[in-house]
């Protein structure tokens, strides 16, 4: 199989295509693609613009961009954050939801913003854990992590770099070794390139570094993680304020104020390849079960007044008015 595999990679196939090709889940391809980096070549996953899985025999920089290309009409992609797994509070029935929600919806990137394990109890610590070993916490977080034929990005958060086993192992070394489906950012920020729209993915917006890029506005929107409900602290729109927003956490961990838990999926929507509007859906789980809590519309205006043009519009995508657009966040 493995040399099936090869063979396919040289001829510049892509995960999909090679499952396709072989009858293999995209899990069962990876666990091949690990054989072969255990005992052979070293073959390497990168994400074209087109969003699919290609394989290359050059590592790739951990740190780059991911670039994708626009295509006209709607890309989407869901944002989770703080999955805690091993928490007393984490609930990995999620990612089955949210694998669910990926297909139904006909979407393939998924970003995870932080915090993936809880870590193991600290000494002067109460926290309670569903698992309190971090070995079995990294192992379970490999096992049941979504697999997708489409950019799969974690940005590490704070839970996720702080603990290490005794011998050095952490989930950030896991990924890299066992999850080379998955995009991971171990610096704790990431960059999701939607042709000129850059977005930026990280844990902590309250990070000196962060807050210093975010002063450059050379982004369209910032997703962070880390205080477990969903939060927009969109302002100055219009002035060159960029969309702020912060996922809520798919665990039940408390917070204090704010609906938790949920994940956010992101619409962009372009006309002629212009962006034209951002939605941004706030689901929540009950009992299971996926809801819908709200919307919320950025968006370009398009009429002809160039002060009008930095009111809030929505949904007006499909507005037929003719007019100088202005770009208004
Ligand atoms: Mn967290």
């Amino acid at each position: 199989m493995e040399n099936e595999i090869l063979r396919r990679i040289r001829l510049d196939y892509d995960a999909e295509r090679i499952c396709l090709d072989l009858s293999l889940s995209l899990e069962e391809l990876f666990y091949y693609i690990n054989n072969i980096n255990k005992y052979e070549m070293k073959v390497f996953t990168k994400i074209s613009s087109n969003g699919k899985i290609m394989f290359d025999f050059k590592r790739q920089n951990y740190d780059d961009d991911v670039e994708l290309k626009v295509v006209n009409g709607t890309t989407s992609f869901v944002a989770i954050a703080d999955p805690h797994i091993g928490s007393a509070h984490d609930n990995v029935q999620r990612f089955d939801s949210i694998n669910t929600f990926l297909s139904k919806n006909n979407i393939k990137t998924l970003v995870n913003l932080g915090d993936l394990i809880d870590g193991p109890v600290h000494q002067n610590q109460s926290r309670e854990r569903r698992i309190p070993d971090l070995e079995t916490q990294i192992e379970e977080a490999i096992k049941l992590y979504p697999y997708i034929f489409g950019p799969n990005i974690i940005v590490l958060g704070g839970h996720d770099l702080e603990y290490k086993t005794a011998n050095g192992y952490s989930i950030n070394k896991a990924l890299k070794q066992y999850r080379t489906d998955i995009k991971t950012y171990s610096s704790g920020v990431g960059i999701l390139k939607y042709g000129k729209e850059r977005i930026l993915l990280c844990h902590d917006t309250d990070d000196k570094w962060i807050q210093d890029r975010l002063r450059r506005k050379d982004y369209t929107m910032v997703l962070s993680g880390h205080s477990h409900c969903y939060k927009d602290a969109t302002n100055e729109v219009g002035k060159g304020g960029i969309i702020d927003i912060v996922a809520p956490s798919l665990s039940d961990l408390p917070i204090t104020n704010g609906i938790a838990p949920g994940f956010l999926k992101i619409d962009m929507n372009y006309e002629r390849f212009e962006l034209q509007e951002i939605l941004i859906s706030n689901y929540t789980f009950i009992d299971g079960k996926v809801y819908l809590v709200g919307v919320k519309s950025y968006g370009y205006s398009m009429t002809q007044n160039k002060e009008e043009s930095y009111e809030r519009t929505r949904n007006n995508s499909h507005s037929n008015k003719k007019g100088k657009k202005h770009r208004y966040y």
